[in-house]
């Protein structure tokens, strides 16, 4: 999957986007991550991106020239100088990351990770003219919860992550994400708890039927301690 993010910010990526999982997927080339700062479609002498909200009040808007600017430039990139023929035939579907936007599940982050090619837009300030959603530029716009952040970033992180484990090779066998929380196999609720070793740890014991060896009383054990 490819995945383009437009951002003031590219920098605050680097961390949790070069380590571990998602990092050995990026060098695997199953996930193909291009990062577009956005200041380099600003306007004038200071690239600017932002301007007062018409009607008055606090904060700054991010402006729709700017946005669109930067979408169409991506599209057009994904779609040329693909010498080897790789991904990205077509468009990608075009998320906001927004508090207004509709709340990110397992489901739907199943449904995202089916996409070969995304463009995720990362808002700051009091968030984007609302024109560039009017006028057909996104998708889709999508939370990650009921609570603002001082930018799209992070939240574009988090989506990142979550449909990249869904990509089929990115997840090792030990690390399967078919009977996990919000699977469709628990029937979308939380997982049962874990015990690993040692048996007693100050002074509380692991539930007996996990070392009992008897697979059906375990399986029952566990689908009895998954929470709605
Ligand atoms: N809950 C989320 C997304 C973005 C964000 C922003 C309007 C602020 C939280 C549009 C206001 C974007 C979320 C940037 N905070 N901050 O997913």
């Amino acid at each position: 999957m490819r995945i383009d993010i437009l951002t003031l910010f590219p920098g605050m990526f680097e961390g949790p986007l070069t380590e571990s999982i998602i990092d050995r997927a990026r060098g695997k080339g199953h996930l193909d991550l291009h990062f577009h700062d956005l200041r380099t479609f600003g306007l004038g002498r200071y690239h600017q991106v932002d301007d007062a909200p018409y009607g008055g009040g606090a904060g700054m808007v991010m402006r729709a020239d700017v946005i669109v600017k930067a979408i169409e430039t991506v599209l057009g990139e994904g779609n040329k100088g693909n010498k080897r023929k790789k991904r990205t035939k077509g468009k990608p579907w075009r998320i906001y990351l927004s508090p207004r936007g509709e709340r990110l599940t397992q489901a739907g982050v199943e449904k995202l990770a089916k996409h070969e090619w995304l463009l995720l837009l990362c808002g700051h300030y009091e968030g984007i003219d609302q024109r560039v959603i009017d006028g057909g530029w996104i998708d889709e716009e999508i939370s990650i919860g009921d609570y603002v952040l001082t930018g799209g970033e992070i939240p574009a992180m988090v989506l990142i992550d979550a449909v990249a484990r869904q990509i089929p090779g990115v997840l090792g066998k030990d690390e399967s994400a078919l009977e996990e929380s919000f699977s469709a196999a628990l029937g979308r609720k939380k997982e049962y708890p874990h015990y690993t070793r040692p048996e007693e740890f100050r002074g509380l014991p692991v539930p007996a039927v996990l070392l009992s060896g008897h697979h059906k009383e375990i399986e029952k054990w566990r689908k009895a301690n998954v929470r709605a």
